[in-house]
């Protein structure tokens, strides 16, 4: 069943946070870093029901059908030092919010990615916006599939809803409030990296990365991944988006 948001429901629910909602937008990443230039509140947020633009890292395309998923795009104002960790805040906000709506293999794959059963449930897009050498803030967007149909698509033996692996229908608006609850938690938390590296699934496995292929060795502070290729070489890989717009 299709169920969109409205602006009242949304409001309603999220109140005090200021909220945009659009029932079809590009990329709700786009529509948060223009707000961002206003100077909204840390924790705005832009919820959109469908992207006809949604985007993955390094210009790969992001899914994101009309009331079957979550888009969102959360302004955040970290300090310089903690820039690289919203990546990871928002992948274990959506790792807290799919244990809450009660599915128990929940883990992420190195950089961001959000796998129940396994399979690409969520994705996680930082975007920082620059003014000069000071960050004006960060657009933590972030996708999750409620209940995609991914089949006969080219996404159908890698990606995954929630729905499909709970067995049953969930809240979006459950959800939705959980996940932007979850990363106001993370945001006020110091053991942010630790917590990210006891959920990530890479370690240990052979990866492939940019053309690179090895052993995901290590992760480092910064997000960075260690990775051992076949010569013996090690290779340290950085997600890279954060930089974006700078
Ligand atoms: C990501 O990129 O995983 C980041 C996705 C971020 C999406 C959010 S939605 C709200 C905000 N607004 C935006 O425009 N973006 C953010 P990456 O790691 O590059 O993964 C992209 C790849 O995942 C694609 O090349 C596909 O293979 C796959 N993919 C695309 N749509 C998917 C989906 N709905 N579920 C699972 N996999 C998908």
């Amino acid at each position: 069943m299709t169920e969109l948001f409205t602006a009242h429901t949304l409001a309603a629910r999220l109140s005090p946070r200021a909220v945009r909602y659009l029932p079809q937008t590009g990329s709700t990443n786009d529509d948060a870093r223009a707000w961002l230039r206003a100077r909204p509140p840390a924790g705005s947020v832009v919820i959109a029901d469908e992207q006809t633009g949604g985007r993955g890292r390094l210009g790969r395309a992001w899914r994101t059908p009309a009331g079957a998923a979550l888009a969102v795009s959360i302004i955040l104002r970290p300090g310089v030092e903690s820039l690289h960790q919203v990546g990871m805040i928002g992948a274990l906000a959506v790792v807290s919010a799919a244990r809450r709506a009660g599915l128990e293999d929940v883990g992420i794959k190195w950089p961001n990615d959000v796998l129940v059963n396994g399979r690409k449930a969520a994705g996680v897009l930082p975007e920082a916006e620059w003014n000069g050498d000071h960050p004006l803030g960060v657009v933590l967007g972030i996708g999750v599939n409620i209940r995609v149909d991914f089949s006969g698509t080219e996404l159908e033996s890698t990606a995954i809803s929630l729905e499909t692996a709970a067995g049953h229908s969930l809240n979006r608006l459950d959800i939705l409030a959980d996940l932007l609850q979850a990363v106001d938690d993370w945001s006020a938390r110091v053991d942010v990296f630790d917590a990210w590296k006891s959920r990530l699934r890479t370690l240990g496995q052979t990866v492939t990365v940019t053309n690179l292929r090895g052993v995901a060795e290590a992760v480092d502070e910064q997000g960075a991944l260690w990775l051992r290729t076949a010569n013996g070489e090690l290779h340290r890989i950085i997600a890279g988006d954060i930089a974006l717009g700078r």
